[in-house]
């Protein structure tokens, strides 16, 4: 099997990919950066993602990066790993959707309350629209529970549980119980317990 190296800056945003290969269960490396040190931007990893940022993934001769694409990837890649929903079933749609949403609506929303902009953006200009409306959907959609698209844990809640659990951790959203409840499941899962364990011990090494 081709291997998996992740790029890996412990912690920081590849946790996500980091917790997401915990989830698919084969092997893979580990090759830490350090940000303090500029290894991001050093001419070496800016040849394997030009964006100087982590997570990256390499797959045998293939590289991918933007943790979302990655998590989707592995979800395609290792269908044996039930993270993915398949062309043809009908919760696809709504899988996809959340798999965009948390980069494109959460992450922003958040990002740009923490460093408001001097004159404010047209609502219909933002593609997240409205901090506000954001939590509410994300509200809405995880109270049921247990996962996002139901009963199944799928690489959407990798993307969309992570991006709440470091809004919450860095309090840039409310707590709001839905959230509390979702995440509290998420921390439950043996893959993220894992990932966060090992990210510990590189963060100190
Ligand atoms: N859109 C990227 C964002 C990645 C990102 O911003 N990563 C941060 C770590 S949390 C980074 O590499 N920062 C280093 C830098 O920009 O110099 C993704 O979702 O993968």
């Amino acid at each position: 099997m081709p291997k998996l190296t992740l790029y890996h800056i412990a912690p920081s945003r590849s946790s996500i990919v980091h917790w997401m290969l915990e989830e698919v269960g084969q092997p893979y490396d580990i090759h830490l950066l350090s940000m303090n040190r500029g290894e991001n931007r050093a001419p070496e990893y800016l040849a394997v993602n030009p964006m100087g940022k982590v997570p990256a993934l390499k797959h045998g001769g293939v590289v991918i990066t933007e943790a979302a694409a990655i998590c989707a990837y592995l979800a395609d890649e290792f269908p044996q790993a039930g993270l993915n929903v398949p062309i043809g079933d009908p919760r696809r749609g709504v899988y996809l959707k959340w798999l965009f949403f948390g980069p494109s609506c959460v992450e922003p929303a958040m990002t740009d309350r923490a460093f408001p902009r001097k004159e404010e953006a047209r609502r219909a200009m933002l593609g997240y629209g409205d901090f506000d409306t954001v939590m509410d959907v994300v509200a809405k959609a995880v109270a049921p529970g247990p996962y996002l698209i139901g009963e199944r844990f799928t690489a959407a809640d990798v993307i969309v549980g992570a991006t709440l659990r470091w809004g919450m951790m860095f309090k840039l959203i409310p707590e709001r119980p839905e959230f509390t409840a979702y995440t509290a499941r998420l921390a439950a899962r043996p893959a993220l317990q894992r990932s966060e364990a090992k990210d510990k011990e590189l963060a100190a090494a």
